[in-house]
């Protein structure tokens, strides 16, 4: 992982989730923020041609990851949640190679996906647990300018961690 990330809500580090910023001096964490939780309902309700299951859509963390053009980050699974609840995915800025991969290891067989400027994407029921990671390398002046930014990629993960 080259990325640099900031939370809402909770905060991650590998492997948990904490009230506080621990790696940080104990800093406080950022609200989730309600316009967020709706959004993740829509996308959810969008995937699973579902408005209940979207309804249902309780995300309370959010990961912002930052990818600069030599950022990579490798393959993995997210499941430090103790919950099963999607992951919803948001992209903004420079279009990057998504490497989707199976459930079970993090080899072959994956599918690699363009992720652009406003591209949602959802990981749910069977593919709630798979591998997955981004290949080095975003592609610069891909964004649109209409967001703000002027260079890399931010992605949003919405999480439901299933912490009291
Ligand atoms: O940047 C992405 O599209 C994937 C992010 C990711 O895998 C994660 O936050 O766990």
């Amino acid at each position: 992982m080259s990325v640099q990330t900031v939370c809402l809500g909770w905060h991650w580090t590998p492997y948990r989730y904490t009230r506080t910023a621990v790696d940080q001096g104990d800093a406080p964490v950022a609200p989730f923020p309600d316009w967020l939780a709706d959004l993740g309902r829509a996308a959810v309700a969008e995937a699973y041609g579902d408005p209940a299951a979207g309804a249902a859509y309780a995300p309370d963390a959010a990961l912002i990851n930052f990818y600069d053009e030599q950022a990579k980050m490798g393959m993995h699974q997210d499941k430090d949640e103790r919950s099963d609840a999607p992951v919803v995915s948001l992209s903004i800025g420079d279009t990057c190679v998504f490497r989707f991969g199976n459930t079970e290891n993090r080899n072959q067989p994956y599918t690699d996906i363009a992720l652009r400027s406003g591209d949602l994407f959802v990981f749910g029921g069977p593919s709630r647990f798979a591998y997955h990671g981004v290949v080095r390398g975003t592609q610069p002046g891909t964004g649109d300018p209409a967001t703000g930014m002027t260079t890399g990629r931010l992605n949003l993960t919405l999480r439901v961690t299933g912490m009291p």
